[in-house]
C-alpha cells in the first residue's frame, strides 16, 4: 500500500479530485459539506491500474487549517500538489510548498485541476516552475477536471508512476505512529488512526505512549481486519491503554524512541526566508498585524530573526518551543512537551503569532524553518561560551551514530538506538560505546593519572579506580577498567603495576625482612632493624594493607601467614600449653610469644584455658581458615 497527501490552496479542488479518483467521500463533517471546506482530514482509497493500493490523506487548504495541514502531510511520504486552472498560484499553494520543503518530502506530482474552468496552461507552467524551486523531484504535471473527468486516467497513470518511485521503508523499523484521530466504538473502546511510515504493528503488539502502554487489541488497514500491517499504510488500530492516547500522540516501539524536550536542531530556512535577505525584527510582535509582512524574518545564520518562541511541529503533533539561538545554523529547542525523536528528524517551525489569522488577506507565509535533530539528549550549557562551542562542534554534524559519539564521547548502546542511530562498532565497555578518537586520548592519559597518583602517593599500592573514574570525568568505573593495560592491572579496585602492588622499594625492605627470618621464622625483629630495612610504620602500614606482612602489635611485625603456621606447630604440642613452652616450640622470645598468642586468641586459633595455658582449637571452630 502507498499513502498520498494533498497540499495546495483552499477550494482549489482536492477534495473533489480524492473524491473523484476514489469514489470516496474525504470530507466526512457534516459542517464540512455545508461550508464546502475541509476542516478535518480525510481519508479515501482506490487501487491504481498496476493494482497497487494508494490511500490518500486529503488536506484542508484553509489557512487558519494549517496545522492540521501539516499533521496530514507529516507522516506522508509523497503529496499530490493540487493547484486550480482558474486561480493559479496562490498563498496556500506558496505555504503548503514550503511546509513539504521544511519537512523534507520530496515526492510528488502536479494536479492543474478545474481544467474545464480556464485553460491549464499558464497556471501549470507557474507551479512547475515553483515546484522546481524547492525540493520535489521530477514532478510531473497532468490536467483535469474533478467535474467532468478530463485528465484522470493520466493521473492515475502518473500516481502509479509516483508510487513507484517511492523508496521502500523497511518493515523491521521501530515503530512511530503519529495519531491523527481518536474515537470511541461501542464495545470494543478506543481506535486510533494514522500514517505508519514504517515498521509493523501487529495484534497483541505492545507500543509506548507519552504516559504508560497500549495492548493491540486489533489492526484495520483500510477497513479491513489484518493481524499485522507494514508501513507505510493508513492504519487504525483498537487499542487498551490505561491512559487514552490523544490526537497528536506518537504510538512508538517501546525503548526504541528518546522521549524528550530537548534537542539541537540545524535550521534550514525555507521559501522566502531562504532567499530574502530583508533586514527584519529579531523577534516577531506578538499580536498579528493587518496586513503580513511580504517576506517572513529571514532567518540568518546565529538564529538571528527566528523568534524566541515557536511552534514545531512533527507527525500529528504541534508543541510550542522556545528557541535558543547556540550559534550558526545551530539552536537548541526546548519543547513545552517531550516528543519521541530520532537523530534526523525533521521538525517545522512556524511562528504562532500568525497561526490564528482568520480571514483572507494577502496571505504571508508562516512556515519559516526546518529543522533537522542532531541530538535529542543535548548536554547542559553551563560554562561561558558553552553555546558557542556546542554549536561549532555540531556545524558540521551528520545524523548517524559517528558524529553524535563524536560530541558526546560516550553512549550506551541503548541511548544511541534510542535516537534512531545503530553504533557501527563495538562497545569499549559492558555497553558504552566511545568516540574512537576519545578513547585513544583516554588510553595515553590513564596510566600518565596513575602514575602521577603512585608520585604523590608512594605508600599505597595504586591509584583507586574510583580515583581516576573521576579524574578523568568517566561516568562508569567499568571504562576505566577496560582502559587498563599492561603492564598496568586492577588488583583490589586499584590500578597497580605488576600483581603485587606495593611500592617497589617497600617490596624489596619486605623480601630482605623474609630473608633474614629463613632460620627462625617467629622472631620478629626489633623496632630499630625494622628502621634499617626501610620499614617505618606508614611502609609497614602498606605491606599489611597488600597481604605482604603481619602486624602482630606495635613494632612486631612478622611475615603474613606466621599466624597460621605457629598454630600448626602449636597444635603438637601437648594441650594445654603456657607462653613458655610455646616460646620454645616456635623458636621465639617472649617480647613476640605473649602478643603472637593474644593475637592466635583474637584470631579464635588458641583460646585462653586458664590465668597460665592455653589450647589450640580445631580448624572447624576456628574463626580464620
Ligand atoms: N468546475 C469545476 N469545479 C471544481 C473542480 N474541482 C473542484 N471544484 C469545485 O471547487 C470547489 C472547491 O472544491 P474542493 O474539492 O472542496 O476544494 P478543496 O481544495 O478540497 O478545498 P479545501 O479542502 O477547503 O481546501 C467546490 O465547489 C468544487 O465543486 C473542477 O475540476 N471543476
Ligand atoms: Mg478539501
Amino acid at each position: 500500500m502507498h499513502v498520498v497527501a494533498t497540499a495546495g490552496h483552499v477550494d482549489h479542488g482536492k477534495s473533489t479530485l480524492v473524491r473523484a479518483l476514489t469514489g470516496m467521500e474525504p470530507d466526512r463533517l457534516e459542517e464540512e459539506r455545508r461550508r464546502g471546506l475541509t476542516i478535518e482530514l480525510g481519508y479515501a482509497w482506490t487501487s491504481l491500474p498496476s493494482g497497487e493500493r494508494l490511500a490518500f490523506v486529503d488536506v484542508p487548504g484553509h489557512e487558519r487549517f494549517l496545522a492540521t495541514m501539516l499533521a496530514g502531510v507529516g507522516p506522508a511520504p509523497a503529496v499530490m500538489f493540487v493547484v486550480a486552472a482558474d486561480e493559479g498560484w496562490m498563498p496556500q499553494s506558496e505555504e503548503h510548498l514550503v511546509a513539504l520543503e521544511a519537512l523534507g518530502v520530496r515526492h510528488g506530482l502536479l494536479a492543474v485541476t478545474r481544467a474545464d474552468l480556464a485553460d491549464p496552461a499558464s497556471a501549470t507552467e507557474r507551479a512547475a516552475a515553483r515546484l522546481a524551486e524547492s525540493g520535489l523531484d521530477s514532478v510531473e504535471r497532468v490536467a483535469v477536471s474533478g467535474r467532468t473527468g478530463q485528465g484522470l486516467a493520466e493521473l492515475r497513470a502518473a500516481l502509479d508512476r509516483l508510487v513507484a518511485r517511492l523508496p521502500t521503508p523497511d518493515p523491521r523499523a521501530p515503530v512511530r505512529m503519529w495519531i491523527d484521530r481518536v474515537f470511541t466504538v461501542r464495545g470494543s473502546g478506543t481506535v486510533v488512526t494514522g500514517t505508519l511510515p514504517a515498521g509493523t504493528v501487529t495484534t497483541g503488539d505492545e507500543l509506548a505512549l507519552p504516559v504508560g502502554t497500549a495492548r493491540i487489541r486489533a489492526v484495520e488497514s483500510l477497513k479491513e481486519t489484518v493481524r499485522s500491517v507494514s508501513g507505510v499504510a493508513r492504519v487504525a488500530l483498537n487499542l487498551r491503554a490505561a491512559v487514552p492516547p490523544e490526537r497528536g500522540q506518537a504510538l512508538v516501539t517501546p525503548g526504541a524512541w528518546v522521549w524528550t524536550d530537548a534537542a539541537d536542531v540545524r535550521i534550514t530556512p525555507v521559501g522566502a526566508a531562504a532567499t530574502v535577505p530583508d533586514t527584519v525584527p529579531d523577534t516577531m510582535p506578538d499580536t498579528v498585524p493587518d496586513t503580513m509582512p511580504d517576506a517572513v524574518p529571514d532567518v540568518m545564520p546565529g538564529g538571528r530573526g527566528l523568534p524566541s518562541r515557536l511552534t514545531a511541529h512533527i507527525g500529528s503533533a504541534a508543541v510550542v518551543c522556545d528557541v535558543r539561538p547556540l550559534g550558526g545554523w545551530i539552536v537548541r529547542l526546548r519543547l513545552a512537551r517531550p516528543l519521541p525523536l530520532h537523530v534526523g528528524d525533521v521538525l517545522l517551525l512556524r511562528d504562532p503569532g500568525h497561526s490564528v489569522r482568520i480571514g483572507a488577506g494577502n496571505g504571508g507565509v508562516r512556515v519559516l524553518a526546518g529543522a533537522t535533530v542532531l541530538d535529542a539528549r543535548p548536554p547542559a550549557l553551563r560554562r561561558r561560551g558553552a553555546a558557542g562551542e556546542r554549536a561549532a562542534a555540531l556545524a558540521a554534524a551528520g545524523t548517524d551514530a559517528g558524529s553524535l559519539l563524536r560530541t558526546h564521547r560516550l553512549l550506551r548502546e541503548g541511548d544511541l538506538r534510542a535516537m534512531g542511530c545503530a553504533p557501527d562498532g563495538s562497545p569499549v565497555s559492558g555497553d558504552w560505546h566511545a568516540d574512537p578518537a576519545y578513547w585513544s586520548r583516554l588510553r595515553e592519559l590513564l596510566p600518565r593519572a596513575a602514575r602521577r597518583y603512585a608520585a604523590d602517593h608512594p605508600l599505597e599500592p595504586g591509584m583507586p579506580v574510583e580515583a581516576a573514574r573521576h579524574e578523568l570525568a568517566l561516568p562508569d568505573r567499568r571504562l576505566v577498567a577496560a582502559l587498563v593495560e599492561p603492564p598496568l592491572t586492577v588488583a583490589d579496585g586499584r590500578i597497580v603495576s605488576g600483581p603485587a602492588g606495593l611500592p617497589a622499594p617497600v617490596a624489596a625492605a619486605v623480601e630482605r625482612l623474609r630473608a633474614e627470618l629463613a632460620a627462625r621464622p617467629f622472631l620478629a625483629p626489633e623496632a630499630g632493624r625494622l628502621a634499617e630495612l626501610g620499614l617505618g610504620p606508614r611502609e609497614v602500614a602498606a605491606a599489611v594493607r597488600t597481604g605482604m606482612l603481619l602486624r602482630v602489635a606495635d613494632g612486631v611485625v612478622l611475615p603474613a601467614g606466621a599466624d597460621v603456621h605457629a598454630a600448626e606447630l602449636l597444635a603438637r604440642l601437648p594441650q594445654p600449653f603456657t607462653v613458655s613452652e610455646a616460646r620454645r616450640a616456635l623458636d621465639s622470645s617472649r617480647r613476640v610469644m605473649v602478643p603472637l598468642l593474644e593475637h592466635l586468641d583474637r584470631s579464635g586459633l588458641t583460646e585462653r584455658v586458664d590465668e597460665l595455658r592455653r589450647r589450640c582449637r580445631t580448624p572447624s571452630q576456628s574463626r580464620i581458615e
